[in-house]
């Protein structure tokens, strides 16, 4: 809980010092998730909150590339109970799959004792929602330029649409102009690079997307690939025991709970992409700069180069073990609505 620890301990040091450490400026962040296939987007979007409570990051929008309705319901729900309802999300015209089963609908469909819905909504209809990428488009525009950073844990679908993107009423810019102008960083969860190159599952979904994206985005793109999250597995004992506080209930235990049969310890594929996007690389081990291409299967390939800007990450065993206990910390902190 670097950035986070780092929060508190400036505050503590104000009763001590004169001069307390300078914070580094928020990160503008846009969250860009499969919502609904995995649990560890769930995870993703909790510490995310957690960032924005801790001053650490300001979020811009959460786009979802997985259609249908209760996605959306849920990160409404998210939005809402940890204290930010006024987030922008927005939704996929062109995704590669639908959804109205799972984690999402369970925690949609939870009632009270009265037969009433048990989490509070913000938005009365999801399907009014914006166009994630008309989304993109009007928060790029309205960025300071090179600001805005990307964490994106699912397909590429929405990212094409924009990277083809022609100049509208947001912007004058192309898309492909609009992310060199205003996007600093791409952090993605997405590929595999060891040596099976096995086809991952971000890629795979919607590969002429991925290939796309991965070759002709303009800036710095950084894969924290299915190796990665597949060595730091979230405990369910911390699932079981940490969130009982939680009132009604806990959106994110009660998913975990839905997602899978309890007990179970889950890969956080997507959440090493978003700690990567807010607090940089100091947790990994960093590859040097290259390309990454994809092939017609999906699997993916990194090639260095002096003039290549994707980089891939990895962890030693002892990166694997901080980021767990840094993840823990971070999920398990108590939102700041409910301080
Ligand atoms: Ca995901």
């Amino acid at each position: 809980m670097k950035r986070i620890l780092s929060a508190a301990f400036a505050a503590a040091m104000v009763l001590s010092c004169a001069q307390a450490p300078e914070k580094t400026a928020s990160v503008n962040l846009i969250f860009e998730t499969d919502m609904g296939n995995d649990i560890d987007d769930a995870i993703a979007l909790d510490m995310i909150y957690k960032y924005v409570d801790a001053g650490d990051v300001n979020l811009l929008a959460v786009n979802l590339n997985k259609g249908g309705q209760s996605p959306a319901e849920y990160v409404d729900i998210m939005n809402t109970w940890y204290g930010y309802p006024d987030v922008p999300v927005g939704i996929c015209h062109h995704a590669m799959q639908n959804e109205n089963h799972g984690y999402t609908a369970h925690v949609a469909g939870m009632k009270d004792a009265e037969g009433k819905p048990l989490f509070a909504r913000t938005v009365a209809d999801v399907d009014a929602l914006p166009d994630a990428v008309a989304l993109y488009r009007k928060i790029l525009a309205s960025q300071p330029d090179n600001s805005v950073t990307i964490a994106s844990v699912g397909f590429s679908t929405n990212l094409v649409l924009l990277l083809d993107s022609p100049a509208d009423s947001w912007s004058p810019l192309t898309g492909k102009e609009l992310i060199a102008k205003k996007v600093k960083l791409l952090s993605v969860m997405a590929g595999g690079f060891t040596e099976e190159h096995r086809p991952e599952y971000n890629v795979l979904i919607d590969v002429p997307s991925a290939k796309k994206v991965f070759g002709e985005w303009p800036g710095e793109i950084v894969f924290s690939p299915w190796e990665v999250g597949d060595v730091i597995r979230y405990p369910a004992t911390s699932i079981e025991n940490d969130f009982t506080w939680a009132k009604p209930a806990h959106p994110l235990a009660e998913a975990y709970k839905a997602y899978l049969e309890m007990p179970y310890d889950r890969q956080t594929w997507d959440p090493t992409a978003v700690l990567y996007a807010v607090e940089g690389g100091d947790w990994f081990t960093v590859s040097e700069p290259g390309c990454v291409t994809v092939d017609d299967e999906g699997a993916t390939f990194f090639s260095p180069s002096e003039n290549g800007n994707r980089r891939i990450l990895s962890v030693t065993e002892t990166q694997a073990s901080s980021i767990l206990e840094h993840f823990i910390s971070i999920v398990t902190a108590k939102p700041a609505v409910w301080q």
